[in-house]
């Protein structure tokens, strides 16, 4: 009995979570062809409310680790350079936080947000939009917080979160046009690339 109530007492906790690996393979620039250069700022976010996902970023707006997306409640855990090796892109999915932390809850979404022309230096690193930098974004539904422990991205999924690949990620430019919900981009499987026009 004593070894039952210390289990639920464990599951009930809330705890560190560490993520790692490669969540999009091969990803591309907005043009569809050209791979993604490495340097470029890409970063990890969690649906806090359950609405969905920020996917109109205005210009200007601040990207920093520990901080609510463009005033939306879907809370940046992480900022990563993307890398390329040996001629393979790749956008690391790395990130730790704490379930019980800044509206965090097990179950929320996952999202990963990569930049074709924004640089990023280091790992954590902070920066400021400026309108018309295109960049992607893609989701799962394997992406979500779990209680503690860490996961990786790998292909096929197994007990870990799925690795994407550039086929599945929308497009879109900073201060542009919506993309379509993460849902219906489960549904349409495929890419959307979009040349929006500013909206004044
Ligand atoms: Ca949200």
């Amino acid at each position: 009995m004593g070894l039952a109530t210390s289990m639920l007492a464990n599951q009930a906790s809330a705890g560190l979570i560490t993520i790692s690996g490669t969540a999009i393979l091969d990803p591309v620039r907005s043009d569809g062809a050209t791979p993604l250069p490495g340097g470029m700022l890409s970063f990890v976010a969690v649906d806090t409310l359950g609405d969905g996902f920020r996917t109109t970023l205005s210009d200007g707006a601040t990207i920093a680790v520990n901080s609510f997306l463009d005033g939306s409640d879907d809370y940046i855990v992480a900022t990563n350079p993307t890398d390329s090796v040996f001629g393979q892109s790749l956008v690391p999915g790395a990130a730790a936080l704490d379930n019980g932390a800044h509206g965090i809850g097990i179950g929320d979404a996952i999202g990963i947000y990569f930049f074709e022309d924004v640089p990023l230096a280091s790992e954590g690193g902070m920066v400021t939009l400026s309108e018309g930098s295109g960049y992607g974004f893609q989701t799962d539904p394997t992406w979500e917080v779990f209680s503690s422990g860490s996961k990786n991205f790998q292909r096929p999924a197994g007990d870990q979160f799925l690795q994407a690949s550039s086929s599945a990620v929308s497009f879109k430019v900073a201060g542009g046009a919506n993309v379509p919900e993460p849902s219906s981009l489960v549904l349409a499987g495929m890419v959307v690339l979009c040349a929006c026009r500013r909206k004044r």
